[in-house]
Order: C-alpha cells, then sequence, then structure tokens
C-alpha cells in the first residue's frame, strides 16, 4: 500500500536531515541523558528570535569548530544544546521536492500547499529543540503535516453507539469502485464487533446486482432485503428499514446503482432514496487507485447529494496514495475506512495516524 509515495518520502525525510545538519554545519547531537525530550511538530514552540551566538570559550573543544565564520555559519544556522534555528534557505531545496513528490503521487494541489506550508510554519523561523537527532525533528514534522490534512477519522463503532436504532448507511458513488463488496465487508466488520446487520438491495438498475449482494450477504449470514430487478430502490430501502424495527436489528446497510453525478435521473432517485430513507450516514465509496480523479468525484458528489463520511477501496492497488492523503481535507468529510483487497476482512478503519506513521515506515 502505498509503497511508491513511501520510498519518495524516505528519500525527502533523509534529504532534510542532510541538509539541515550540513546546515548547521555539525554532526547530529548525542541525546542528553538527564532531560529526554519530547520533539512537539504539532504544537511548535512560540516563535523567539534567534539568540545571539555565545563568545567563543577556550574550554568549549568540538564547539569552537563550529563557531568559526564557515560558508555553513554564514547561513545563520545555530545549533546549540539541542536547539536550532532554521531559515528559509536551508529547507527551501527538500521543500521544493517534497512539493514534487506529493503532486506526482497524485496529492491534490491545494492539499500540497497546504503541506508544504505546515512544513515551513514548523520549520523556518522557529527556535526547535531537537531529541537525539535531527531525523527526529524532520519525521514529527512531517507526521504534524500530514496529519493536520488527514483530519481526525470516523470509528463506525462509536458512530452506532450513539444513535437510535436502527443506524441506516446508504453508500453511494460511481460505477465498479467496491461499494457492494464495502457494504459486505462493513456487514461483517459490524457483525464481527457484536452489532445486527440487515442489507437493502438498492441496486435494482443493473444486471445481476441483486444477486451480486445477496451471494455476498448469504455468505456472511446476514440478511437482504431485495425486490425484482427494476424496482424502485427507495421502495427496497424503505422495506430494508421497516424490517430493521421489526426485528431489532442494529444497523441497515443500503447498498446502490453506481452512478456519476452529471446523470440528473440517477441523482434524482438518490435524492428521493435520501427523503424516503433518511439516513444516518451517507458514505461515498471511491476507489484509492483513481487517484485526483477520486477526489474530484467525491467533492462533486457531496455537493450534488452530499456525504458524510468516504470509504477509499483498491488501497492495496495504490501505490501513490493521494486520494487517501487529499479526499478528507478537499472534501471536508472524514474517511472511515480504507479497502484493502477482496476478502471479507479487506477493510481497515482508517486511523490517520496509523496511516501516516505506515507512510513514514515509522511504527511510533
Ligand atoms: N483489490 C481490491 N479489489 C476490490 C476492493 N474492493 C472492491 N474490489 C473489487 O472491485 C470490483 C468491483 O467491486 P463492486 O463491489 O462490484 O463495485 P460496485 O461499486 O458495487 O460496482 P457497480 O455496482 O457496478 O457500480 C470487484 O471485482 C471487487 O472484488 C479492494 O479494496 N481491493
Ligand atoms: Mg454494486
Amino acid at each position: 500500500m502505498f509503497d511508491s509515495l513511501k520510498k519518495k518520502l524516505q528519500n525527502i525525510r533523509t534529504k532534510f536531515t542532510s541538509n539541515i545538519e550540513e546546515a548547521a554545519g555539525t554532526e547530529p547531537v548525542p541525546p542528553v541523558a538527564e532531560e529526554p525530550e519530547e520533539v512537539q511538530a504539532a504544537e511548535p514552540e512560540p516563535s523567539r528570535p534567534p539568540q545571539p551566538e555565545p563568545p567563543v570559550s577556550g574550554e568549549e573543544g568540538p564547539e569552537e569548530e563550529r563557531e568559526k565564520p564557515t560558508f555553513f555559519n554564514k547561513m545563520k544556522v545555530l545549533v546549540r544544546e539541542r536547539e536550532i534555528f532554521l531559515r528559509e534557505k536551508d529547507v527551501e531545496e527538500p521543500l521544493l521536492e517534497l512539493e514534487m513528490v506529493l503532486l506526482e503521487n497524485d496529492v491534490a494541489l491545494p492539499v500540497t500547499d497546504e503541506i508544504i506550508a505546515r512544513m515551513r510554519r514548523d520549520l523556518v523561523g522557529q527556535q526547535r529543540k531537537i531529541g537525539s537527532s535531527v531525523d527526529d525533528l524532520v519525521v514529527a514534522t512531517l507526521r504534524s503535516a500530514l496529519c493536520g490534512v488527514l483530519g481526525e477519522g470516523l470509528d463506525l463503532r462509536d458512530f452506532i453507539e450513539g444513535r437510535e436504532r436502527p443506524v441506516k448507511i446508504l453508500f453511494t458513488g460511481v460505477n465498479g469502485t467496491g461499494k457492494t463488496t464495502t457494504v459486505a465487508k462493513v456487514g461483517h466488520y459490524l457483525q464481527k464487533n457484536g452489532f445486527s446487520v440487515v442489507i437493502g438491495a438498492g441496486d435494482t438498475f443493473r444486471a445481476g446486482a441483486i444477486e451480486q449482494i445477496r451471494t455476498h450477504a448469504d455468505r456472511l449470514g446476514i440478511k437482504t432485503i431485495q425486490h425484482q430487478a427494476g424496482a424502485d430502490p427507495s421502495a427496497v430501502l424503505f422495506d430494508a428499514v421497516q424490517y430493521a424495527k421489526a426485528h431489532e436489528i442494529d444497523v441497515v446497510l443500503a447498498d446502490t446503482a453506481g452512478r456519476f453525478h452529471n446523470r440528473a435521473n440517477l441523482m434524482n432517485q438518490l435524492e428521493k432514496i435520501r427523503r424516503v430513507m433518511k439516513p444516518d450516514l451517507v458514505v461515498y465509496v471511491d476507489e484509492a487507485v483513481a487517484g485526483n480523479d477520486a477526489v474530484i468525484r467525491a467533492d462533486e458528489f457531496n455537493r450534488a447529494v452530499g456525504t458524510d463520511a468516504v470509504v477509499l477501496t483498491k488501497a492495496d492497488m495504490d501505490p501513490k496514495g493521494g486520494a487517501a492523503i487529499s479526499v478528507a481535507h478537499t472534501v471536508g468529510k472524514p474517511i472511515l475506512f480504507l479497502g484493502t483487497g477482496q476478502g471479507y476482512d479487506d477493510i481497515m478503519p482508517f486511523s490517520p495516524r496509523v496511516v501516516v506513521n505506515e507512510l513514514l515506515g515509522d511504527e511510533s
């Protein structure tokens, strides 16, 4: 998952670190035993002007070398007592490279701009404490910038817990992105978490769609409410809700036919489904492999019929990760799950921190 982006971010991280160390004209500072300090990229220190350089003391040995008016010292980067002050030009080059890497990996332009702005804000003109290495500072800053655009995520179990039953979830999106498979996976996920589920076969349009969702549901031991092909999907989903009420089922999952936002008749049908079914959560499903197209479509769907959360499928086939990074920030709605394969268990609740750790190849 996201292997190309991961590799490129690893290179960028090395580049930032070596540039900062080079600009500082010093070796990485060893950790100070008595007072280990956390790197706090998320909450940068209040801005303070750079401290004047201390007078060179005859006792300071290696420090003396650092204070010589070398080329790097002229860049006015100070590394002293595990603090560092960076100027724009010290990180300009890796910031530019990061911008290119993000754009090449399908991160949307405004989201790329936001990440770069956050990196710049957290690095430049700040007196920054560093931990055991400059790399820690770089990783913490990258992590903070990426988490900043990924938002909070949404825990479906918490969402359901806090609601009156049945909780009604409507899945929408364009053709072939994985809606039906996602309905089955989410049903399985909810069952494993102790919730009872019924599925409404709301795609009455595409040939074979009712049988497809029915087969998944049967395998998972989930009840399906269906009408015949060509029936009004609003009526099917209304019946599914009635069934859930009568049988005290916790959650109704509504599959729908794939549609593009510019097909007025199909969007009107979705509007009618919304009115009749009154979903608690409208989930837009698209595929991570579609990159920027998925982000644009998600935004268009949100404007046309509203979206409360997003599922990105086929993340297992996506080397770039651009859609996963961009969609929440662009649409202003959280990512609920990533689809990570074709099996029923191949679904991952979206945790921004876990995804960022994965991208940075870091477990911390
Ligand atoms: N690799 C991978 N394949 C997936 C994932 N999710 C769905 N698929 C596959 O994508 C294909 C389309 O999935 P469907 O669930 O039928 O898509 P849909 O959006 O319901 O399609 P329509 O109903 O025709 O609009 C199937 O072959 C799925 O197995 C995923 O997370 N990873
Ligand atoms: Mg389908």
